[in-house]
């Protein structure tokens, strides 16, 4: 009778280990979706291709200067075969030109190099300068069997050799600066010699992270290649766009670099183009005209934008483009009361009253959730070759055992963290790895870790953790000090602080000590990508396995940026391996394969410590046309590249009227 059972009980547990890759490990809890975004996928030429077309216009306000020869001819300020939009894809048709586009953001400006890493106030005002070799935010519109890669852009078309191990790309001809220089293969290359791969370029693509340290070889003034060690993918072309692959102007820049000019230094380097001097020379659809630190930067069209509609009319429509300089609260607010234009919904906090107000026929706007894209993770530091002191490197040390780490993800109740952060059924725990958004996610290769308590003292207790000196707080491995992590948190966002002190108190229940360190966004950042601190909390949206892929990835000998001394754990290694593996891949069952893989590596080791994730709404003002239906506010890219701005406008009868009526950028 007993052995009968028995039997029965391993039959099934063997069942269950075939259908599941991680047996024996907690499930997920069952995810509640909110997402209400519904939307018809086309193919990817119907959204924009490269072509001629036989005659073009320009913006009228332009006129007077072409007339005055302050300007060449809009056909001689586009490039041989500029992108044209499809009718067909716009939901409102040809736009109106004229009008102001109204941002509100919470960042501030750090600076225009954005090759040497900074970043010019978020919110879309740095996609509104950057234009990048090729682009990631449109895809979500495209059909499944078309979803072979990023879209072209600089980078008009590209092929692979027989093996695999170059890639050549052909650059767009005739594509000028916003000053009119011309656009070409020596910019890219400025780009990624002097800054991608200068280590001392605190550049967005890190160093070796392009399938292991391609070469870049340039053919001529439009044509380049990468050479690679081993063979490649389509999948790899992913990390040419925003926010990696976008070249500055080698032009005004190349001086500036320490490698062409022997006065200049990494520092002045970095600080070449301040925010306080207008105006940078771009490549995006407006240009920086006006800085009111704290207050406001105003915009202008680009008018050498290399982007078309179907009708001729060079893009954008809009003259002037507003990023008034606020809170990210305060951009839901403002986009819910009509005094600004658009908003990536992302506080839970004020999810319920923002979607209250938005029900009435009578609101500028309309909310729908999308999948939950929006994860937040406690990330731990492993380098304990940079530590600031003793006691910082026992910490990082203990932090390389993976049970203390598996003890802090037991230690947390997810629930009761969203709870914290706003009621009501927004957020779902957040384990690790790809957000359940994320077309990668795989439920059943998560290894949960359900909040247990007991669990957690126990494996504290086994990495020798213990309260040696009973005063409440757990010490350090051979009696060291008191645990005591100075977590790092972004102190203006108050989805994470919120978190944070969820977090502490959580933690304090199992011995272990958080102290909150609070800065503002620039430096957690920098900070961030520097390796300089020992534990942070914040969002990082962990979607794509080729966006900003040393954020959280070991990406190359440097990355993650939590691991930056290259002393890697011991999964770390076959985790590089599946990454490369993923992104040399342009088989979708495969790189599936791989990305349950990675997703099981990381769960299982606790490589992060997720909390939660949650699904977010884009609101954009109904005096906005074009805004497709559907688009979220972050899948391949966050919503300011998914709505595709150059394209939006407002019919002449509603538009807000410019602060600048009339002018251009002037160099
Ligand atoms: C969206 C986004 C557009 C950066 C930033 C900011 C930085 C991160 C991230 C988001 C802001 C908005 O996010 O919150 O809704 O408009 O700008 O770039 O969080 O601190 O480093 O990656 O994009």
């Amino acid at each position: 009778m007993i052995k009968k059972q028995m039997k029965a009980l391993l039959g099934l547990s063997t069942a269950l280990m075939a259908a599941s890759s991680l047996a024996g490990a907690d499930e997920m809890p069952p995810e509640r979706s909110l997402s209400g975004l519904n939307f018809e996928l086309i193919g990817r030429a119907d959204i924009y291709s490269h072509g001629s077309l036989e005659s073009y216009s320009q913006a009228p306000m332009l006129d007077a200067m072409v007339a005055s020869g302050a300007l060449p001819a809009v056909k001689d300020r586009l490039p041989e075969q500029p992108i044209i939009f499809s009718t067909g894809a716009m939901v409102d048709g040809v736009g109106e030109y004229g009008g102001v586009f109204r941002h509100v953001i919470g960042g501030r400006p750090e600076g225009w190099n954005w090759m040497a890493g900074q970043h010019q106030g978020w919110g879309g005002i740095n996609m509104a300068m950057q234009e990048c070799l090729v682009r990631q935010g449109p895809r979500w519109q495209v059909k499944a069997e078309e979803q072979t890669g990023p879209l072209p852009n600089l980078a008009q078309s590209w092929s692979f050799n027989a093996d695999m191990t170059e890639l050549t790309i052909n650059l767009m001809k005739g594509v000028k600066w916003s000053d009119g220089d011309a656009f070409d293969t020596e910019d890219v290359r400025f780009w990624y010699e002097d800054n991608v791969q200068d280590e001392n370029v605190a550049s967005r693509m890190a160093k070796d992270s392009l399938g292991g340290g391609a070469a870049l070889e340039v053919i001529d003034a439009h044509t380049f290649k990468f050479v690679f060690d081993t063979p490649q993918a389509e999948t790899i072309v992913e990390n040419l766009a925003y926010i990696q692959g976008c070249p500055g102007p080698s032009h005004i820049l190349k001086d500036k670099h320490p490698k062409y000019n022997s006065d200049a230094t990494y520092e002045s380097y970095t600080q070449a183009q301040p925010n306080d001097e207008l105006a940078p020379v771009v490549l995006g659809a407006w240009v920086p005209v006006v800085h009111r630190p704290d207050e406001l930067v105003i915009m202008r069209r680009n008018p050498y934008y290399f982007k078309v509609d179907e009708s001729g009319q060079q893009l954008p429509y809009y003259n002037e483009m507003h990023f008034r300089l606020s809170t990210w609260g305060d951009r839901t607010a403002q986009a819910v009361a009509g005094t600004g234009d658009f908003s990536n919904m992302e506080d839970p906090g004020n999810y319920v009253e923002a979607l209250k107000q938005s029900q009435d026929d009578a609101s500028p706007v309309r909310a729908n959730f999308g999948p939950r894209v929006l994860a937040w993770r406690m990330t731990l530091n492993f380098d304990a070759s940079t530590a600031q002191d003793d006691t910082d490197q026992a910490l990082r040390t203990l932090f390389r055992e993976k049970d203390f780490r598996l003890a802090l993800s037991h230690a947390l109740d997810r629930d009761a963290i969203g709870q914290s952060v706003a009621r009501g059924p927004f957020a779902y725990p957040y384990i690790g790895g790809f957000a359940t958004g994320s077309p990668y996610y795989d439920a059943a290769s998560s290894d949960y870790h359900p909040f247990d308590q007991a669990k957690a003292n126990a494996l504290l207790d086994a990495v020798g953790a213990t309260d040696t000196d009973g005063n409440g707080t757990r010490n350090l491995p051979g009696g060291g000090d008191d645990i005591m992590i100075p977590v790092m948190v972004v102190a203006e966002r108050s989805t994470d602080t919120k978190q944070l002190e969820a977090v502490t108190s959580q933690l304090a229940e199992v011995g272990i000590g958080v102290i909150a360190v609070p800065l503002d966004e620039t430096t957690n950042d920098s900070n961030y990508t520097g390796g300089q601190f020992t534990a942070t909390l914040r969002r990082e949206n962990v979607i794509l396995p080729t966006r900003e892929t040393c954020r959280s990835w070991p990406a190359s000998d440097t990355c993650p940026y939590f691991n930056a001394g290259g002393d890697r754990l011991d999964f770390e290694t076959e985790l590089a391996n599946k990454l490369s593996m993923l992104q040399a891949s342009s088989d979708a069952a495969e790189q599936a394969a791989l990305a349950r893989d990675m997703q099981r590596l990381v769960t299982e080791n606790a490589y992060t410590i997720g909390t939660i994730q949650i699904p977010a709404a884009l609101l954009v003002n109904k005096r906005i046309k074009n805004a497709h239906p559907g688009t979220p506010v972050f899948m391949y890219e966050w919503a300011e590249d998914g709505v595709i701005r150059e394209r939006l406008w407002t019919a002449k009868t509603d538009q807000v009227q410019e602060v600048l009526p009339g002018t251009i950028a002037e160099y």
